[in-house]
């Protein structure tokens, strides 16, 4: 007879196990994410946190490319591959590391100063760093399920281009394509990688791990954030 702390979760309570990571640690409720959807940020601030972005949305290819190096699985590789052309671009397609730095320009940032990552937090880079080496480091299906993050995106990109239309009219409207585009690809992105944890985590304990890559994921955009609102939200206000 199973004992009950390792009886696996039906899969509803194993979605909803998941889905209470982000209601509670999702970075849509950062103080710095708050102000920005609020207006409240001035442009200094909108540029340190477009400027440290930059270096994540730089890591988010590499990062896809160490899950497609851990997959045993063509028809996974297959699915998992368009993530790296939605960044880097495909057949003329400008991809969305080419729309942060639209997104740089459109806030008066040049873009040498993103591609030399001239404004980028220590802490920063070491959380985008500790996102890539834990999918390096962790199996194939942990590294998916740390991705479902974006379950609770498009809510944010929607109230994020929200208050950019509204309180930050002096960016030029064409900086904003990158979330626009997520509004449709982090929902497509997170159909399968749901999809496929559901199927494949059968036992308890690899259910438990990807409830826990999910929490890590979530701690970690949550730091990134704490180093950008250090760095530009408390020191302004002191
Ligand atoms: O722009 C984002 C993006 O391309 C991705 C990929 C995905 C992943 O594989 O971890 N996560 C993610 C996220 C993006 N934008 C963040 C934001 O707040 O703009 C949200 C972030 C995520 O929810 O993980």
């Amino acid at each position: 007879m199973q004992r009950h702390e390792n009886k696996p979760w039906s899969p509803s309570r194993f979605e909803s196990r998941l889905r209470a990571v982000g209601d509670l640690g999702y970075h849509d409720k950062h103080p710095f994410h708050v102000w920005m959807n609020r207006g409240q940020l001035d442009r200094r601030q909108i540029q340190g946190w477009v400027a440290n972005r930059f270096y994540y949305q730089t890591q988010i290819p590499i990062k896809d490319a160490t899950i497609l190096s851990n997959c045993p699985e063509p028809e996974v590789r297959r699915v998992w591959i368009q993530r790296i052309l939605d960044h880097d671009g495909f057949r003329g397609e400008v991809g969305g590391i080419e729309k942060w730095l639209r997104l740089g320009e459109a806030v008066g940032l040049k873009r040498a100063e993103l591609i030399e990552q001239r404004r980028l937090i220590p802490a920063v880079r070491f959380a985008v760093d500790a996102y890539v080496n834990f999918c390096r480091a962790r199996p194939w299906l942990e590294a998916v399920a740390s991705s479902l993050t974006e379950l609770f995106a498009p809510a944010l990109m929607a109230k994020r281009l929200g208050a950019f239309e509204r309180h930050y009219r002096w960016v030029n409207q064409d900086g904003l394509r990158y979330f626009r585009a997520r509004l449709t690809q982090a929902p497509r992105d997170t159909d399968y990688s749901l999809q496929l944890v559901m199927e494949r985590c059968r036992a308890r304990e690899d259910q438990e791990r990807c409830v826990d890559a999910l929490k890590f994921k979530c701690d970690l955009l949550w730091a990134m954030l704490d180093a950008i609102y250090l760095e530009y939200g408390v020191r302004k206000k002191i």
